[in-house]
């Protein structure tokens, strides 16, 4: 399963956990009941990377794959600028759908209630965040992560920074009517 909990807000150092005191696990289901999330841990130990998708409904829809790897040994002077980026909390007029094959990192969601979920991902955890919700990337203390991106169609991966142009794009509304946030 695919661990998550209620996060720091602010966060002193993006790459540590961030536990609130005590910690606030975010069980699966209520991951899903609260931000539309889809998550699911596939045993890589005995199928390739490919076939492990087969039997997973959101991910056989997506007829584009790519893997990307992101470190600082890849991608020399870029890594802090790509790191940055995705940290900026943005949403996506597509689904950001996420198969985990190597190292780890952290995807932070918004909550009904607005509030910052992390949820760490690592080998074999499959990861699909809705059309329209804001959320955020980085790798852990790591520093590194080997990630397949599916598409369903021509990838779109245009990322909508927080504010009144993101918030009312379609998809941000259709989000909201369907996971209703609660105090916005
Ligand atoms: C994204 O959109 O945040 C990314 O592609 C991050 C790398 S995939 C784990
Ligand atoms: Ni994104």
């Amino acid at each position: 399963m695919v661990r998550a909990w209620y996060m720091q807000d602010p966060v002193k150092d993006q790459f540590l956990e961030n536990h609130l005191d005590p910690p606030q696990i975010v069980s699966q289901e209520d991951l899903h009941k609260r931000t539309g999330i889809f998550s699911a841990h596939i045993d890589l130990a005995s199928t390739n990377e490919n076939d492990a998708l087969q039997n997973i409904p959101q991910a056989s829809q997506c007829g584009y794959r790519d893997v990307v790897e992101i470190s600082p040994e890849k991608m020399g002077d870029e890594f802090n600028k790509k790191v940055a980026i995705f940290f900026d909390e943005h949403l996506h007029t597509d689904e950001e759908v996420r198969f985990i094959l190597a190292g780890s990192g952290y995807f932070d969601v918004r909550d009904c209630d607005d509030k910052w979920i992390r949820i760490a991902c690592e080998r074999g955890d499959f990861i699909v965040l809705p059309a329209g919700i804001y959320h955020r990337f980085t790798v852990d203390g790591r520093k590194y992560i080997k990630a397949m991106r599916l598409f369903a169609g021509v990838p779109v991966w245009t990322p909508h920074n927080r504010g009144q142009a993101a918030d009312q794009l379609p998809a941000r509304d259709a989000y909201l009517s369907k996971h209703g946030l609660s105090v916005l």
